[in-house]
């Protein structure tokens, strides 16, 4: 049978918002690890995403026992050797990250501009885990544009708007989250059929 729930472990309200919007028209509701009874925030010690994706999976699969997903993500720059990677959230004070992003890349020249949004889905049930991952390749502006998304998005440039400047539904369709959670969901097509 197909799985028609999954409790996404994370405390960020909008991969929670991204999550629903992409899995809804697929038939599978996403339940907050509050609305499922859990309150984790467990250290997120990896050395990659997968490794941390797991480590916020288990925490809330271990407290609530259904089917449970967590994401890990962030930003990749070329210019700064793949950093900030999977310290991007820990990058900068609450608020401050695109700014002393744009910073850091002040005097790096149009053409070396080039980074990646990366996500890496960790899925968790009775059966085990599986790991997922998707990109987004961009490049990083030269100003903070636009008010929709989060995070790294208004710095973050998709031809010549930033993902800030896109709706809901077409970061979705470009996102590296969306591109992990449908590659999710055809896992779970094969493990579980239609
Ligand atoms: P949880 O661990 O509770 O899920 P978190 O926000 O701490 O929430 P991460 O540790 O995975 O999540 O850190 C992700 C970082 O990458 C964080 O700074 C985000 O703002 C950034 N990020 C991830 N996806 C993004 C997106 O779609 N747009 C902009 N920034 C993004």
């Amino acid at each position: 049978m197909m799985i028609k729930q999954l409790v996404m472990a994370t405390n960020n309200a909008n991969k929670l918002r991204e999550a629903r919007e992409i899995l809804a028209p697929l038939g599978i509701e996403v339940l907050s690890q509050r609305e499922a009874g859990a309150n984790c925030d467990p250290e997120e010690n990896g050395a990659t995403f997968a490794e941390n994706a797991l480590i916020k999976a288990k925490a809330v699969y271990e407290a609530v026992t259904l089917p449970t997903i967590a994401d890990d993500s962030g930003l990749c720059v070329d210019a700064m050797d793949g950093r900030p990677g999977v310290h991007s959230a820990r990058y900068a004070p609450e608020g401050q990250h695109c700014a002393k992003l744009l910073e850091e890349m002040q005097d790096v020249p149009e053409d070396k501009r080039g980074a990646a949004f990366r996500c890496t889905i960790a899925y968790i049930d009775e059966n085990g885990h599986h790991i997922m991952s998707g990109d987004c390749k961009g490049a990083i502006g030269y100003e903070q544009r636009g008010t929709n998304g989060f995070g790294y998005d208004p710095v973050f440039m998709v031809g010549d708007r930033t993902m800030a400047e896109l709706t809901a539904e077409e970061k979705n369709k470009i996102s590296h989250r969306g591109a992990a959670l449908r590659e999710l969901y055809h896992f779970l097509k094969e493990r579980y059929g239609e």
